[in-house]
């Protein structure tokens, strides 16, 4: 099959499908929706291809899963002719990826860069969605697919004076492309999330100082990064499929321990076994990959005294990297449960602090007071800067798809029905009332708890299916029930109310976001339960869909 055919379409012409985003999801729906001869057309924000990995072009930035497994499936020739270089891939390698598969299958030409969709509104009359973009212009299909990312929204910061900051002000999350030169200068860093942790090593490397304001810590583990050893690749390689399967069969993505990806969860409790037989497994896990640690026992995230047990032996780490106790004091978390933020990935960042030029300031009981002309004020106290960076964090889930304007049936918005309590879909997938519209990595989908781009190519897949089976007849919509999404929303809260995770104020339960409804915003029954029920929800078609 010829599968870099064009669909040849401009704005103004009626589609079949409209994807939104050219990230690792998007390119794969338009090469998918190409593939299967439906007229196509992708819009992205961005001036190119790699979604997040556009965006985020920090110093530091590179991804926290192992490279061979965050790639894409769907190509074996792909798979066989790109090596990577690193075991976690940095953020320019990515891009690297995104251009090679971009360009080897002419995913550009069937996108429009640069644009943002602003609205999306169904009519009734004609069963046809309109997308207006921020050029003023409108295009309209049949289908939509958002492919917008799960951490793409930025969030929304309320500083008191955010604008009068005299100095230059930077966005983790939209970075300049070209170099910014630090040396010489004070600058400070707001937040010490995964960004702000792959960040701040970087920047205390040349800024005259660096001022670090903290508001809650995080659990940083070493992120064991090395090159990839031509062996090991070599041997991915030649069992790609296997491994993929094997990863599509595990619960939560694979992990590779001494070279061997392993998949499954361990079968034994932490309070099962002796304090040193604990301690060395942590060990193991601290000295082998980076989220090793979330496959050490099998209570560790269900478990409080388990969990603790963890949290301890990396608290114990913390303390032995930082020479000023009372500055490894501020580093370690003691309020919430170790893992129910996502884990951090560090290369240096707890000896940054042991730097001359370093300094970390707690904004946790003193919140910042404002942004001033020339710095930050925290309990009265100026810290003067002249860069000020904010790894401040996103909207995670929802952000990117309550950011469009979205009327569907009956003027009903999306922004509206989910300000309340929380998203409302099904399986992640669809939502009542939005017919024919599909998000991939939507909110309440495993998306953020599992290898998230096979995640993304199996709903792609399944989304797909449902075009070709509705193809035939031009009037045919999609969409879930009501009683079908509530279905959902209810088996979600019970998944994750067997874990620690809703105890935590995370992203995962939108609580990083002021008066975000706090409900688990990720599927975590497992994926292998979750192909099952996307497949059950096919063969009970009439019941949970209209
Ligand atoms: P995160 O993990 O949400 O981290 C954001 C950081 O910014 C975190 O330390 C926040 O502190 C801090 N923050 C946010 N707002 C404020 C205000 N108003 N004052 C002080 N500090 C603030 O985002 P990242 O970009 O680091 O990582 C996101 C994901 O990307 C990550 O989980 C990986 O999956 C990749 P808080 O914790 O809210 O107290």
């Amino acid at each position: 099959m010829d599968t870099s055919k064009s669909s040849r379409v401009k704005p103004g012409d009626d589609l079949d499908v409209v994807i939104v985003g050219a990230g690792f999801s998007g390119l794969y729906a338009l090469y998918h929706v190409r593939e299967m001869g439906f007229s196509v057309l992708g819009y992205d924000d961005g001036g190119d291809v790699g979604g997040t990995w556009y965006w985020n072009r920090y110093p530091g930035a590179r991804v926290d899963n192992e490279s061979v497994e965050y790639s894409f499936s769907f190509s074996p020739e792909v798979e066989q002719e790109w090596s990577w270089s690193e075991r976690y891939a940095s953020q320019p390698e990515l891009l690297r990826y995104f251009d090679f598969v971009a360009n080897k299958y002419d995913l550009r030409k069937d996108f429009q860069f640069n644009t943002q969709i602003k609205s999306v509104t169904f009519s009734e009359s004609t069963n046809l969605w309109t997308l207006r973009t921020d050029h003023g212009d409108a295009v309209s299909a049949r289908f939509v697919i958002l492919a917008t990312g799960i951490l793409s929204a930025p969030k929304q910061l309320d500083f008191p004076g955010l604008d009068t900051f005299g100095g230059n002000s930077y966005y983790t999350s939209r970075w300049p492309h070209e170099p910014v030169d630090f040396s010489g200068q004070g600058v400070g860093v707001i937040g010490t999330g995964s960004t702000g942790v792959q960040l701040i090593p970087h920047v205390a490397k040349v800024a005259r100082h660096l001022t670090v304001f903290q508001r809650t810590p995080s659990y940083a583990v070493p992120a064991c990064n090395r090159p990839v050893d031509p062996e090991f690749q070599d041997r991915v390689k030649a069992q790609y499929a296997e491994v993929r399967r094997r990863e599509s069969l595990a619960f939560q993505g694979g992990v590779i321990k001494n070279d061997e990806i392993t998949f499954g969860l361990p079968q034994t409790s932490a309070l099962s076994v002796s304090a040193e037989e604990r301690e060395a497994e942590y060990e193991r896990c601290w000295n082998s990959a980076n989220f090793t640690l979330y496959w050490s026992y099998n209570d560790v995230l269900t478990d409080r005294a388990a969990n603790e047990t963890v949290a301890e032996f990396v608290r114990a780490k913390i303390r032995a990297k930082v020479d000023d106790p009372a500055v490894a004091e501020l580093l370690i978390p003691t309020e919430y449960a170790i893992m129910t933020k996502r884990l951090c990935a560090e290369i240096g960042y707890y000896e940054t602090y042991n730097r001359d030029n370093v300094s970390l300031v707690s904004v946790k009981d003193t919140p910042i007071e404002a942004i001033t002309h020339t710095g930050v004020q925290v309990a009265g106290r100026k810290y003067e800067l002249d860069s000020l960076i904010f790894a401040t964090g996103f909207d995670a889930m929802t952000g990117a798809v309550t950011n469009i304007d979205i009327e569907g049936r009956e003027g009903r918005q999306i922004r509206e029905e989910w300000a309340t309590h929380g998203p409302r879909t099904y399986l992640g997938l669809m939502s009542n009332g939005f017919p024919n519209l599909f998000y991939v990595s939507g909110p309440s989908s495993p998306a953020a708890l599992f290898a998230p781009i096979m995640l993304a190519e199996f709903q792609i897949r399944w989304i797909v299916a449902r075009m070709q089976e509705m193809h035939s007849d031009p009037k045919r919509t999609l969409e879930p029930t009501t009683a079908a999404e509530q279905r959902w929303i209810e088996q979600s809260k019970e998944a994750a109310d067997r874990t620690l995770l809703p105890q935590t104020d995370s992203w995962y339960m939108g609580a990083n976001i002021p008066g975000k409804p706090r409900v688990i915003q990720a599927y975590m029954g497992g994926f292998v339960n979750y192909q099952h029920l996307c497949a059950d929800a096919v063969a009970n078609g009439s019941k949970d869909f209209v």
